[in-house]
């Protein structure tokens, strides 16, 4: 950059200079210090190589050595999508256009459910962004890309290493034209437990500033106060509030005394008044049949005509797509759906699949079949990269068992996988029973997250000291008991519907006062300038507000981010299979670390353990031999 900035030098060039050319010049030798990148990642290569995964894989399966293929994307801007309605005329008039489609709109949950559901949440941004230009060219009609909140955050720093704002402003800039979804756990923003306020709003107005358009915003409890903040917080930052009604039970089941339509009716009738742009059904388990689905729609659509409702489901039973068709009919003006070589099981019904289910009904979509099948194509073979993460190790078919245990899409996978993993798979079984009776045990609650690991941890407990429903009770006042599932009988995470349990509330808490309001209410706000000028002295370099929130939320997992990054350099730039598993001897690699610039890697040797335990990885980084040295931890 130096001598390209001087012999450009219009005085340089026409030697009109002296020795003051220097000091009169002095922007011309300001030169941005080599970040060492290609060393960086040579060093990362090098560890993987000698010492394995940074990132934990979860089966011994290898990433595929075949790249997928991105189909060909005309050039030119994109076509018009919904966002523009939203970004032009507000929330309000997006609801209107919504509600007034004859079509079913879609969500594609791939870049977010889907593979959090059946991998892990580990699809990195590399492989999104490759194909979010495809999606923004031929899905421009879908009601939103579902691409960012949940699970989302948090695995993206702990085990990609990577930057979730980058994520979403990487996409944003690739798809202008659809609207983008995320899940908003209301007061737990994308975290696992209550914020301060002034946390929640704050977030949702920088995630509305990097792209964000759609909040789904849900609280494992359908505890109203919880909901209220994150929806506000959505209303405030200019987000389209999609407050969610969490599916629990069976509002077919005349016998079934809680969760029924009443229930539901209710609690639709709070979220209206309180102003929420679009109404959702999140069915997080896949719980909600055919039948129960039209009783639903049906009933919201009669009492909130004006008001979308939207969709989500899990196929884990396999009934997915006649659920959703179902909604259709009964009035739903938005569904969830995976491209199909991402869904099922406890992912979202089918796209293609529902595209073709209503051809030729007055419910077809505006989604072209031909687009789906290039689309998933592109998935098939990304998927199969994700190998190490595919629940699909354990998991080979869907199950209507699901009606029964009432476990969510991606617990359900976590839990098999941890049964299998410890050789107690034969006893997956036990656990799914001990899941419901773990369930009752806490009073029937909406299974969620977090709740859902209040319920998946009081299980697990439940199996390891051989507890039933009654003994449980019985020796409530003896026994040690998970944290989660002291702080839900403590009220830490709200009030549950149906109230708590006696007496194994009491017997829980022993003599201490459970909170009766809603969490978040008494915490101090948090000093967001004191914690910027903190992080900022304690990393050596200016933060943006958005690395801030990351520290809010997770700080012990921001700190590790950002000391991985300092070291590694830009490992996210890395292709999938390379992230994942590193190189062998002669794998060769490109790597746009940024535009117009390409490192190309080469992998040359591997060397012998020397006398200080360390082994010296060469390679050839843009032609020139590099070596790295690295301690071997084995
Ligand atoms: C999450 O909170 O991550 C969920 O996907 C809940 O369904
Ligand atoms: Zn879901």
């Amino acid at each position: 950059p130096f001598l390209q900035n001087v012999l450009n030098n219009k005085a340089f060039l026409d030697a009109a200079v002296d020795t003051y050319f220097i000091d009169e010049n002095p922007h011309l030798f300001k030169f941005t210090p080599s970040k060492n990148r290609g060393q960086k990642l040579l060093k990362y290569l090098a560890e993987i190589n000698v010492n394995g995964p940074t990132t934990p894989l979860v089966t011994n399966l290898k990433p595929s050595k075949v790249d997928p293929v991105v189909p060909p994307i005309p050039t030119g801007a994109p076509p018009v999508g919904l966002r523009e309605v939203l970004k032009k005329h507000g929330p309000e008039a997006f609801a209107k256009v919504v509600r007034q489609r004859n079509a079913l709109m879609l969500t594609d949950t791939t870049f977010r459910d889907a593979h959090q559901s059946l991998l892990a949440t580990r699809v990195r941004t590399y492989d999104l962004q490759k194909i979010a230009p495809f999606v923004s060219h031929n899905f421009a009609n879908l009601y939103s890309v579902e691409n960012w909140g949940g699970a989302t955050f948090d695995v993206a720093m702990r085990f990609l290493h990577e930057c979730p704002w980058e994520r979403l402003e990487i996409l944003r800039k690739e798809i202008p034209n659809i609207p983008f979804q995320m899940l908003l756990r209301g007061a737990n923003a994308v975290g696992y437990s209550s914020f301060p306020d002034n946390v929640v709003y704050k977030f949702c107005d920088l995630a509305v500033k990097s792209g964000m358009d759609v909040f789904r915003v849900f609280d494992s409890l359908n505890y109203l106060p919880n909901l209220v903040v994150g929806m506000d917080a959505v209303g405030k930052a200019g987000g389209v509030i999609e407050a969610a009604i969490s599916y629990t039970g069976d509002v077919s089941d005349p016998s079934r005394k809680k969760y029924d339509l009443k229930y539901y009716m209710n609690l639709a009738d709070e979220l209206v008044k309180a102003g929420t742009h679009v109404l959702a059904i999140k069915d997080m388990a896949g719980l909600l049949r055919p039948t129960a689905a039209k009783i639903l729609v049906d009933a919201i659509r009669q009492r909130h005509p004006d008001v979308p409702i939207h969709v989500h489901t899990h196929d884990t039973s396999g009934a997915g797509v006649a659920s959703m068709l179902e909604c259709a009919k009964a009035g739903a003006d938005v569904v969830d759906v995976a491209v199909d070589s991402m869904s099922g099981m406890t992912s979202q019904p089918s796209m293609g699949a529902i595209v073709a289910s209503l051809k030729g009904t007055e419910k077809e979509t505006e989604i072209d079949p031909v687009a789906i099948s290039k689309y998933n194509n592109y998935w098939e073979l990304a998927r199969q990269l994700y190998a190490p993460f595919e629940c699909t190790t354990t998991m080979k078919s869907g199950n209507a068992d699901v009606y029964t245990h009432q476990i969510p899409g991606g617990q359900y996978t976590n839990l098999q996988f941890q049964a299998y993993s410890l050789g107690l798979g034969h006893k997956f079984d036990e656990i799914k029973k001990a899941y419901a009776e773990a369930n009752e045990a806490c009073g029937d609650l909406v299974k969620v997250t977090p709740s859902s690991k209040v319920v998946g941890d009081l299980a697990q407990f439940m199996v390891q000291n051989k507890l039933d429903k009654n003994s449980l009770v019985e020796r409530a006042e003896e026994l040690s008991f998970p944290k989660s599932v002291i702080e839900f009988f403590e009220g830490q995470l709200g009030q549950p519907p149906y109230g708590f349990p006696e007496p194994l509330r009491s017997r829980v808490l022993r003599g201490r006062k459970g909170l009766s309001e809603r969490p978040g209410a008494s915490a101090p706000a948090l000093d967001f300038d004191k914690l910027k000028k903190d992080l900022e002295e304690k990393h050596g370099h200016p933060l943006r507000d958005v690395d801030v929130m990351s520290s809010a939320m997770f700080p012990a997992e921001f700190d590790e981010f950002e000391s991985f990054r300092e070291m590694y350099g830009p490992i996210s730039a890395l292709p999938t299979r390379v992230f994942l598993t590193g190189m062998e001897v002669a794998d060769e690699t490109q790597i746009d670390i940024e535009k117009g610039k390409t490192l190309a890697i080469r992998q040359l040797a591997f060397g012998k353990l020397n006398e200080k335990g360390e082994r010296e990885i060469f390679f050839e980084l843009n032609g020139q031999m590099r070596s790295i040295f690295v301690q071997d931890r084995e």
